[in-house]
Order: C-alpha cells, then structure tokens, then sequence
C-alpha cells in the first residue's frame, strides 16, 4: 500500500558530532569523555575512535553536495561541545567558524539546519569534576547553549537541547558501555535527573536568544511489549517502562516524576539531591518532541545481577530482551518491528494528551552488512525495507491523529558507532574509511525517490 506524506513533512538525514567529524584536536577543540573512552584499550570494538571518522570536518562541502543530491529538506548534526567551550574556558571563535561555514553551506544548498545541542561530546575537563552527576554541569551546559543559541540563532531555527539522555545516564553512568564508562548507582540517577535539568535550562537559553526558534529535545523511546500473562513479567515491563520512558517523558511534559521511581530504587537513593524547583525548570514548554526509534522492547522478568539492592547498579531491574528463536536481528542484534512504532507514537497520544507537543522522528534506521560490490554498488534492499516499512508505521499513526511533521533517517552516512566502532554501518552513503571515498547506496536513489514524491510505496 502506498503511504503518502503531505508536502510541508519535512524529510531529513542525521548525524552526530564526534561519529562524523573527526578533527578532535584541531582548531582549538579539547577532549571530549568519548575521546578518554575511546583510547581507554577494550572499551571500544577493535579499539578504534573518533579521531578521524568521516573526516567531515575537512569534508564537510562534499557532504553537503550529497545531501543536495538526495534533495534532504533538512539536515540534523550536532554541535561540538568540547569545540565551542572547551573545558569550559572562554569561547573558542574557530570552534563556532567551523559550525558557520557548516550552517552557510546548508543553506546555500536549500537545506534546513537542525542542530543538536549535546550528542554525548561532554567536555573532559568537566567529567573530571563529577559530569552528569554534578548540577554545576548542567549550569555550564546552558551556558554553552546560550553562546551557541546567540551565534548560530540568526540561521538555525530548529534546536535539539539533547540527543538520547538516556544513553548518556544509563548506559554511560550505570551500564558503563558508553563513556564515561562507569557502573553506578545514584550517579547514574543523578546524572539523568542532572540532564533534565540541563534540558530545562538550555531550552530557557535558547528561547531567550532566538524568540523564533522551534525548541525540543529527542529521547530514544521504547515500545515495551509485555512478554506474557504472568505478573512477574508485567512488573518487569513497569520497570522497563520506567527507566526507559518515564524518567524522561514525565519530568519533561509532565513536571513530576513517576511514584514508581522511589519504589524501585529506594535501596541505592533517596533522592533527596532533587532541588524543588528543578522539575518546573525541565517542564519547558516545547515546540516539538524528537522521538528516535530502532527496535521493539520485550522485557522478560530475570533475577537482578546483583541480589543486595543496596549495591546495585541503577539499570539492574531484573528485566532481559526476548529475542524470539530465529528471528531477523540487524547487524546491532536488533529485532525488527515496525508496528512497534506506530505503538509508540499512539502511546505517547494515549498517555499524554494535550501536553504532547508536535513530533518529529529524530532517527530512525538500520545497520546492515553493507559492502561495495564489483560493480561498485551497494545494494542494501534490507535498509530499503526497514525504512519503508518504518515510513508506513509513521503515516498509519499520523492516521490515528498523532501530530507528526517530519522523519530525519539515521544516518547520512556510515560512521562510528560508539562502542561498536566502524562495523556497523548505518548510512546512506557507505564510507571507505581507508580512502573516505564516499559511495551513496541503493537506499540513496531510494530516499532521494520518497522525497521527491513524498511517496513511500
Ligand atoms: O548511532 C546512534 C546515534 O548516535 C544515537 N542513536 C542511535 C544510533 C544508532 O545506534
């Protein structure tokens, strides 16, 4: 069936800083925790780093033409934290010229600029002194956000205060699979309570410097499906609900937090380091919610890693992925649902209401094993099904009234994967990273289609 989009859907690709633009000590730019993570041996597949990635910082004016040839509406990129306000000293002026040229170009082209604020880049200098655990470091991130607001907010209209704050707690501060690589407890709690916050006040920043800016926040949402009847796994599906939905989606629409929350992590917290004001301050009004989406969550109940609640880590909630015997997993080990998706848009409908802003997808994609054939080609009909099907997903629930004006597919191009490093390969374009030859895929013709005809058939 064909899913038609209507013509002010603004369709864009997305990427992130320190995944991208390699360039990590030129011009005046300071080590991010992902830099220190990435060098720290065995933190990383293969220990590779960002250290030159797609050379986009060079290559940026290629890119660009690539993104002109797909016909992108729009084109979100995050800024460089540690570029523009290293170690949170004075304002680096090379650190904002790179971002000028970046947003100059885009427009040039007819492109939309939509800039991230934080896509995970934390500056080194400020996880030395305690990072997301410590609230001085969202002061300094509305800080960094007002400089970049007050430089960029002539030309950049769409602003992301945050990308996925709970990668940046969770796994970073609890999981320890991300930078800066720790298992804790509270500090994983503070840490996120301490990005909301950060969220908050930048969104305030960014307002005050551009009154016609749209301002949201993206958060990575699940679509828990409970596993079976039994109580043991509808209470592992709460859990799940909790850590990866409501910590961020209450405090940010609703100003409150879940009762759930002291209930679950009453032996590691009482979180008393919650200040009274901090929650009106994350209830920002926004212009928009960015929603980011990969796979279906199916939690099973399991027994906690660790038994003594009072030494667990903040993500151990006795709760395990199903993956059903033989099912498709993409290169990530992904399962693959896209109803799964038109669930989580309906819910976000059904539990918020009239507090849920306009939606845009901020990401949306899939890794496969994409390799250049001898023809030259890639041929990834995989990723072309996975978006398809992902398209279809959005259209059927702007059908059941969910206010969705746009869908930014992850990823422009191949780049580094966290702590996957280079393997896995998300882009449009794939990327050689030996020669950063540039190679648009099948699924480049076929977005560039979609685009052009607002059609997904
Ligand atoms: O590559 C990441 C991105 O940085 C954040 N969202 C998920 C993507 C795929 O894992």
């Amino acid at each position: 069936m064909t899913a038609q989009f209507p013509p002010d859907f603004v369709f864009g690709a997305a990427t992130a800083s320190y995944q991208i633009e390699g360039a990590v000590a030129e011009d005046g730019r300071r080590p991010s925790i992902w830099d220190t993570f990435s060098h720290t041996p065995g933190k990383v597949v293969a220990d590779e780093n960002g250290d030159i990635a797609c050379d986009h910082y060079h290559r940026f004016g290629e890119d660009i033409e690539l993104m002109r040839q797909l016909g992108l509406d729009s084109y979100r990129f995050s800024l460089a934290w540690p570029r523009i306000k290293p170690d949170d000293g004075p304002v680096n002026a090379a650190g904002l010229a790179f971002y000028d040229k970046l947003v100059d170009e885009l427009l040039a082209a007819g492109i939309e600029p939509a800039a991230t604020l934080y896509h995970w880049d934390l500056p080194q200098a400020l996880e030395d002194r305690g990072g997301w655990r410590e609230r001085s470091t969202a002061e300094q991130f509305a800080e960094y956000a007002a400089v970049a607001a007050e430089h960029l907010g002539d030309r950049v209209k769409r602003w992301i205060t945050l990308n996925e704050p709970f990668c940046s707690s969770i796994l970073g501060y609890s999981e320890g699979v991300h930078a800066p690589g720790v298992q804790e407890g509270e500090g994983a709690l503070k840490a996120a309570h301490h990005l909301m916050l950060a969220h908050g006040l930048a969104a305030q920043r960014v307002r005050a410097a551009v009154p016609d800016a749209e301002v949201g926040i993206t958060l990575n949402l699940a679509s828990v499906q409970q596993v079976s009847d039994s109580q043991a796994d509808a209470d592992a599906a709460r859990r799940s609900m909790l850590i990866d939905n409501l910590i961020f989606t209450e405090p940010v629409l609703k100003g409150t937090y879940p009762a759930l929350a002291r209930e679950v992590w009453a032996g590691i917290t009482d979180f008393s380091w919650i200040q009274d004001c901090d929650l009106a301050t994350a209830h920002q009004p926004l212009d928009f919610l960015g929603v980011n989406f990969y796979f279906p969550t199916r939690p099973k109940a399991v027994a906690h890693d660790e038994p003594d609640p009072a030494k667990r880590v903040a993500s151990d909630l006795g709760t395990e992925q199903v993956i059903h015997e033989g099912e498709y997993l993409t290169e990530m080990g992904w399962p693959v649902d896209a109803d799964a998706f038109t669930a989580l848009f309906t819910w976000l409908r059904d539990e918020y209401g009239d507090a849920l802003p306009p939606i845009y997808v901020t990401e949306n994609g899939i890794a496969c094993p994409d390799v250049v054939g001898p023809d030259g080609t890639v041929d990834d009909q995989d990723r072309i099904r996975y978006v398809g099907d992902h398209l279809a997903a959005v259209r059927s629930a702007m059908d059941q009234g969910v206010d969705i004006r746009g869908y930014y597919l992850w990823s422009l191009m191949d780049n580094f994967e966290w702590a996957r490093g280079y393997q896995p390969r998300f882009g449009l374009v794939h990327v050689d990273y030996e020669t950063q030859q540039r190679t648009p895929k099948a699924s480049f013709g076929w977005y560039r289609d979609v685009i052009a005809t607002h059609e997904v058939e």
